[in-house]
């Protein structure tokens, strides 16, 4: 088990404006976010990422919907990560997902549901990769090298 998860706030959500909302319960939750962007994905880069959904009925209707508009792509990290975020984020069709998930609150149907998460450890390394390099994904927190009150006096 790691303790780092993948996630998309997908163009639904973005699009409504909940983006800040939606990382504020990701952090109130105890997630730390390693990397964040915004970005457009093409209909080549959704079959790339939702490859393996590629021969299901619904690809279509998916990769329209994840090009219609921007996405925040982001790296989480916390104890248990992928399973902890999973039950945050909720079931597929948000018409199952549990009361006070981001699904329940957010998504509008089982295609625009609002947000992705990684479903394995594996996963999870895999699509951060396919966004972020490396050096994209800071583990540094924030630690003053001198005192507070140093740093307030002038
Ligand atoms: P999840 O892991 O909860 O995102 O769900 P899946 O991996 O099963 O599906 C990936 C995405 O495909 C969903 F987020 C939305 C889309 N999907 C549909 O549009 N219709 C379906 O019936 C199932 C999935």
């Amino acid at each position: 088990m790691t303790n780092r998860t993948f996630t998309i706030i997908k163009p639904n959500a973005v699009g409504q404006q909940h983006t800040g909302e939606i990382l504020t319960i990701i952090e109130k939750a105890g997630f730390r976010i390693l990397a964040l962007k915004m970005v457009c994905l093409s209909r080549s880069d959704v079959e790339k990422f939702y490859h393996i959904h590629k021969e299901r009925p619904f690809f279509r209707t998916l990769s329209l919907f994840m090009t219609a508009g921007p996405i925040v792509v982001a790296v989480l990290e916390k104890e248990n990560a992928v399973a902890d975020f999973r039950a945050l984020i909720g079931a597929t069709d948000p018409v199952k997902a549990a009361e006070h998930t981001i699904r329940k609150y957010f998504a509008e149907s089982k295609t625009r549901n609002a947000i992705h998460a990684s479903d394995s450890d594996e996963n999870a390394a895999w699509e951060a990769s396919f966004f972020f390099s490396d050096k994209e994904i800071i583990e540094t927190r924030y630690q003053l090298p001198i005192p507070a009150e140093e740093i307030d006096k002038d």
